[in-house]
């Protein structure tokens, strides 16, 4: 009776959240037809920024104690061998994931037809769309007052960036969240609005838990690198140990608390985002074809090929599994950042599916920085994609290119929304594709970047649940070592 009813207890909460979503979605297709203003939608929506905010204040300390507690707890041996297995994992897992994206957008074909079809027709319209979208691209990246006080005085120049040819955007991999914008024409103004950020960036350092404004990857390395050697510490080390291990029991004790307001977050989530979407009756039929192409794609991999690549490991029903990742993905879906989800994936992969917390602490903050297949996926599709509306013939060798560009993008995207957007920029110029045909795709991508994202933490998820699988012999024997430790003692 007692398992039936905390079954119940569980799996009643993810229906709960559910329902949040559906609610969402009806909210905010009931409230489209009154054309709400910016500034409204904002405020409606503020419950979800709410909870944005929430989990990525958490964000920083997690990555931070899960990874250091993580690795000190393992012995270097154990840790290594763990780590290449996770690095094989997403690495093979992010080409099959481009590998089916490039099969999906030969097959459908969703730019065959000339430019001057529905899509590039309303290409004008999403243009200006797209410089305002492009332009709360970079919002997101700094913190928010950071883009106000300089974003009003360089408006403009952002428009033309977006117009002239010879923009290249270099997304720095070791600093993924801060894209640096490379001018040849505006390079004066540029140094202008560094400038504006270096005055502006004294007065509001990012706070800790801003995860946007603070370069993800870099924490990951210094926690990986601070791990191992306090682990090495032995004794010596141990205050430290014990402190990072009850930093992270706190900062999950928080997520406990915060996990109860998520649906509400989501609810408000999904409904802002469909109030503020663009008309449908814009996305020309290429577009759809093109979503089309992603979402089947995405299906492909998130559905059968990780779980197939589960149970291949495990021998385990891989369903299961996902069955206890639902809260973790539903909050993808609503928060579009796999960082931000981060806490709940912890949580459901520890509390639900039980994994080795010494895996999920090592593995997720990893995954969730370097991990990211449907990114990958979508980023291969756009750009093959952008090529054929372009009339142009890929050859195996750009294609190739592609997959390779595609996958090191996917690396260097943030788990922020629309990172994928940024670093997409990389693979079109690898392939000398015009890199302003992004606002192409723009209308819809606030929508399949959900869908990426909820493919990102599946993987990572199942990539935990195999890494744990095939270091069992480690685990045990470190199992074996500190029992008798206690013993000695
Ligand atoms: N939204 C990103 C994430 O959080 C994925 C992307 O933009 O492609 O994983």
């Amino acid at each position: 009776r007692d398992s039936a009813r905390a079954f119940l207890r569980r799996n009643a909460f993810v229906l709960f959240t559910v329902a949040a979503v559906a609610l969402g979605v009806v909210l905010g297709f009931s409230l489209r037809p009154y054309k709400l203003s910016v500034r409204e939608v904002k405020y409606f929506s503020f419950p979800g920024e709410l909870l944005m905010r929430m989990l990525q204040m958490l964000v920083l300390p997690l990555i931070i104690s899960s990874l250091v507690t993580g690795i000190s707890s393992l012995d270097s041996k154990a840790s290594g061998k763990m780590g290449v297995r996770a690095v094989v994992y997403y690495m093979v897992t992010t080409f099959i994931a481009v590998f089916i994206g490039i099969v999906m957008v030969i097959i459908i074909r969703p730019g065959k037809g000339s430019r001057d079809s529905p899509a590039a027709s309303s290409g004008n319209i999403e243009s200006v769309q797209a410089a305002d979208a492009f332009l709360d691209l970079i919002r997101n990246m700094f913190p928010p007052n950071l883009v106000e006080a300089c974003f009003k005085q360089y408006k403009t120049h952002y428009k033309k960036v977006i117009s002239s040819k010879d923009v290249i955007i270099q997304v720095n991999v070791t600093n993924p969240t801060n894209a640096t914008i490379n001018m040849t024409d505006l390079q004066a103004n540029l140094t202008a609005v560094l400038q504006t950020i270096q005055e502006t960036v004294e007065e509001t350092i990012p706070t800790a838990g801003s995860s946007n404004g603070v370069n993800a990857l870099g924490m990951v390395v210094f926690s990986m690198c601070f791990g191992l050697v306090i682990g090495n510490m032995k004794r010596q080390g141990q205050v430290l140990r014990e402190f990072f291990d009850c930093l992270n029991d706190a900062i999950m004790r928080l997520v406990a608390i915060i996990i109860w307001y998520a649906p509400v977050g989501i609810l408000f989530l999904i409904a802002g985002k469909i109030v503020e979407m663009k008309d449908l009756a814009q996305v020309g039929g290429q577009l759809g074809m093109y979503t089309v192409s992603v979402i089947v794609g995405l299906l492909i991999h998130g559905l059968f090929v990780l779980p197939l690549l589960y149970f291949l490991v495990t021998r385990k029903n891989p369903f299961a599994f996902i069955a206890g990742l639902l809260q973790a993905l539903i909050t993808a879906l609503g928060t579009s950042s796999s960082s931000a989800t981060l806490p709940i994936t912890f949580r459901c992969l520890e509390e639900n599916n039980h994994v080795d917390k010494r895996v999920t602490r090592f593995v997720l903050p990893v995954g969730a920085t370097i991990n990211m297949d449907g990114t990958a996926l979508y980023e291969a599709v756009a750009a093959i994609f952008i090529a054929q509306v372009n009339d142009m013939d890929l050859n195996f060798g750009q294609i190739l290119t592609i997959s390779i560009t595609a996958t090191a993008a996917s690396i260097g995207a943030a788990g922020i929304p629309q990172a994928g957007l940024v670093t997409m920029v990389i693979v079109l110029t690898s392939v000398g594709l015009p890199t302003e045909d992004i606002t192409l795709i723009i209308a819809v991508d606030w929508f399949l970047d959900r869908l990426r994202t909820t493919t990102n933490v599946l993987g990572d998820s199942i990539g935990a649940g195999i890494v744990e699988h095939l270091s069992h012999q480690e685990l045990q024997s470190q199992d074996v070592e500190i029992g008798n430790s206690v013993i000695e003692e």
